[in-house]
């Protein structure tokens, strides 16, 4: 078997790096540097043509999109370590909340940075597009906060779609997107996901 994760740091390979860790899964880490245009190399490009990490190479397979990898190596290694649900209802719920996350709460995120972030060309930005985009922030981190009532975790016991969500909520509190100070159930799972081993090693920068 071989699996080679391309990966740079504090990038949305982050997901992927917890998700490995937690599945304990050999693999080679191939680093990237964005800044001094690795992504965009020919030799990155014929993998992933969108020139973005995470990407991985599974015995010649290439998976590329972080919802993708997560649910790829969920179904592949991560039924038997019980960190990823098998075929049925559950997988689906797993499968629900994984995209969401890239797809509804990242959506609305991208959004807010692109008109309030100075990392953005601030001719291309508009203050009410950006407050839109807040409320928007807010409103689905709610939906999180309230689906978490009364549950420790998203999908059963803890599993790979909380690693995965909590790293984009994780993104979301550091870069101070939006006040996390309302979201009590969303603050609590958060601490439960980051004391995980996995989640300790990775962020303690062994692979940063
Ligand atoms: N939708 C993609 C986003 C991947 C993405 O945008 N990755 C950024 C880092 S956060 C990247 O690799 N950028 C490389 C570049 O801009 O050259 C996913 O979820 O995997």
């Amino acid at each position: 078997m071989s699996l080679t994760f391309y990966f740079a740091p504090m990038s949305t390979a982050t997901i992927t790096a917890v998700v490995l860790a937690e599945l304990g899964v050999a693999h080679e880490t191939v680093r990237m540097d964005i800044k001094k245009g690795d992504t965009k190399k020919p030799e990155f490009l014929k993998h992933n043509p969108n020139g973005a990490v995470p990407t991985i190479v599974h015995d010649g397979t290439v998976i590329f999109e972080s919802t993708a990898i997560t649910m790829y190596l969920g179904e592949t290694f991560g039924v038997e370590k019980n960190l990823y649900p098998a075929a049925g209802p559950k997988r689906g719920e797993a499968m629900t909340w994984i995209t969401w996350a890239n797809v509804t709460l990242g959506e609305a995120v991208g959004r807010l940075m692109r008109h309030t972030s100075s990392w953005h060309p601030q001719d291309q930005q508009n203050a009410k597009a950006g407050e839109a985009a807040k409320a928007d922030v807010e409103q689905r981190l709610e939906i999180l906060n309230s689906t978490l009532t009364g549950k420790s975790f998203l999908v059963g016991d803890y599993s790979l779609v909380d690693t995965h969500v909590n790293s984009l909520v994780d993104w979301i509190r550091m870069s101070n997107a939006a006040d996390m100070s309302r979201y009590a159930n969303l603050n609590e799972w958060s601490k439960r996901c980051a004391s995980r081993p996995a989640y300790a090693k990775v962020m303690a920068g062994a692979m940063g």
